[in-house]
């Protein structure tokens, strides 16, 4: 009575619902598969991270005596696919009932339903419990509503898990959001504190020359790669970002700084989504240093927000609207992705840098992803299957449960308001308030019209007057869409001239 245990690279924790009563005998597989690395192309930085996590967490497995059959993409033995993997195994191990728990993405839940048809052994798909919010109590959330407010299921979050919140019931400082304190710009003069380096040993460097031989024609950089992959140096991580940069995530939580890619940034999403911490400890060692008087309540309500608030709330979206929200299209986009995308060559220099971080990084900030990449999908009218999977493959934080509804309800407002109550459109002013990038900028923020002027200016005006029927009624944009109307006609036309001109002069990718 063999019992198989397959864990996938997303889901390295020790209290996995699928390793919950490991027992002797049992074998817990594991497996680089080709398919995973190359459905999208993954960034490189994404795949060394996964694999040297997954290397590393099966290593502390067999130290603890658990028999791990680890199958290496270099290995003797090997598989294309995790169907692969799985049945090759069944038939090597004579196992006799696998345990799995779900995925994070549709696509793999439909694979893993077919398995015990395929293999003929029965298969238990277990919940993900790392989540704090069940399938089940999202959807009692939820119920049929058809759109959502993040805000009223983060309420409910903070009353179950009890986190921040007074003795009398009540949150925590009166209020359960301190977002009025928080949106500064940067000041000049403020010292950003220096991140700990985890240096790659003989396992990480072996990761790092098998995905430079492998995927080294995939986007992005393995340079200086020094990003947590064990268990204990993500927990150094997130102690490292508990005491020196969390007391001024939140105020500064909404800024952009040329050259500075983290800024008070947690950096931990990675790490939490691959299972090396767990939500919880995030939320707990940010409430534990608001309670020692370290750090201020706006920055610990505000990370914990966006662990049980946006984290939870996200998921939950996108296993309700499964399958078919990545092919909602409401704003009727259609154009390819731009070339810079790719390559960072653009002389929109709030763009240059964040795509080229991201290369470096495969990672950008919340904002970055948000209000200048995001803004830009949107404003020029991306093709929303082509935005979506940049962003699957250029995040090393990035799988389709959290990716796709960022993409389709929050940047794009593709699914025409699931949960975003306006489009996150803006003009070169919010960069500008927000960061230094224009300083830096070959065009003028302050011009709306003409060669120099910044093309996130006449693009937001160009995107009001695309859509102006349909955003006239709603509350949020009604005032903008009655500016449109006030404007000067010559002036409307100029801007949506130039827009035109710059839409047609952006050139999609070909190739490598
Ligand atoms: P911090 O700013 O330190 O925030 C703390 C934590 O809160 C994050 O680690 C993350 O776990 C959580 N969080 C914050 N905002 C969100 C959010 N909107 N959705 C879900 N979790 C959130 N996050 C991913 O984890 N994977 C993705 O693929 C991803 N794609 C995104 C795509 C777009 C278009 C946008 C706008 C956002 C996306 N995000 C994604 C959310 C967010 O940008 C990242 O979680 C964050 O930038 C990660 O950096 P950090 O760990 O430093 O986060
Ligand atoms: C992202 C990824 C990559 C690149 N490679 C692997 C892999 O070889 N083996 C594995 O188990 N998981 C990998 N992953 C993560 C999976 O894509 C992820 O588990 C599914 O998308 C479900 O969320
Ligand atoms: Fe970006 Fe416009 Fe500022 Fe240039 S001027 S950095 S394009 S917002």
């Amino acid at each position: 009575m063999t019992m198989i245990r397959f864990v996938l690279g997303d889901q390295l924790s020790r209290n996995l619902s699928s390793l919950s009563d490991l027992a002797e005998g049992d074998i817990v597989l594991m497996a680089e598969v080709d398919d995973e690395a190359t459905y999208v192309r993954h960034h490189q930085r994404k795949i060394a991270f996964l694999f040297a996590a997954m290397r590393h967490f099966a290593a502390e497995l067999e130290a603890d005596g658990v028999h791990v059959d680890y199958l290496r993409l270099d290995g003797k033995r090997k598989a294309a696919s995790f169907g692969e993997a799985l049945g090759d195994a069944i038939a090597r191990h004579k196992a006799s009932r696998v345990v799995v728990t779900e995925p994070g993405e549709w696509r793999v839940l439909e694979m893993m339903k077919g398995w015990e048809a395929a293999f003929g052994v029965p298969v238990e798909i277990r919940p993900d419990d790392r989540f704090l919010c069940s399938h089940e109590a999202f959807e009692a959330f939820a119920g049929d509503r058809s759109s959502l407010l993040m805000e009223a299921f983060y309420r409910g979050m903070r009353e179950r898990t009890g986190y921040l919140m007074g003795a009398n019931g009540k949150p925590e400082g009166g209020r359960w959001n301190f977002d009025a304190e928080n949106r500064k710009p940067l000041p000049k003069r403020i010292i950003v504190p220096r991140r700990p380096h985890f240096e790659p040993d003989e396992t990480t460097q072996g990761v790092l020359a098998l995905v430079a031989r492998r995927f080294g024609n995939h986007f992005g950089s393995l340079a200086d790669f020094d990003y947590p992959v064990t268990r204990s140096e993500a927990k150094r991580y997130l102690a490292w970002f508990a005491d020196k940069a969390l007391p001024d995530f939140g105020a500064y939580e909404d800024a952009m700084r040329q050259g500075e890619p983290l800024l008070f940034h947690s950096h931990l999403s990675a790490l939490i989504n691959c299972g090396l911490l767990d939500p919880r400890e995030c939320c707990e060692a940010a409430e534990a240093a608001y309670r020692a008087g370290t750090v201020p309540l706006n920055a610990a309500e505000g990370f914990i927000r966006q662990i049980i608030g946006w984290r939870e709330f996200v998921r939950g979206v996108y296993w309700r609207e499964m399958p078919g929200y990545g092919a909602r299209n409401a704003l009727e986009a259609a154009r390819p992705l731009p070339d810079f995308f790719w390559t960072a060559d653009t002389d929109m220099n709030c763009l240059k840098q964040s795509i080229g971080e991201t290369a470096a990084n495969a990672y950008a900030h919340h904002i970055q992803r948000l209000m200048v990449i995001g803004n830009f999908c949107l404003l020029a009218g991306l093709d929303p299957v082509e935005v979506q999977e940049w962003y699957l493959v250029v995040y090393h934080d990035a799988y389709e449960w959290v990716e796709m509804p960022n993409v389709v309800g929050m940047i794009l407002y593709a699914d025409d308001g699931v949960f975003a109550t306006k489009p996150y459109a803006a003009s070169g002013n919010y960069i500008n308030k927000m960061s230094n990038y224009c300083g830096h900028c070959r065009y003028d923020v302050k011009q709306r019209i003409g060669e120099d002027a910044c093309p996130f200016n006449y693009l937001y005006w160009d995107f009001i007057a695309r859509h102006r029927e349909r955003f006239e009624d709603n509350p949020r944009m009604s005032r903008t869409v009655y500016t449109l109307g006030h404007m000067d006609e010559a002036k409307v036309e100029a801007m949506r001239g130039d827009a035109a001109r710059f839409l047609d002069a952006l050139q999609p990718y070909r190739g490598d």
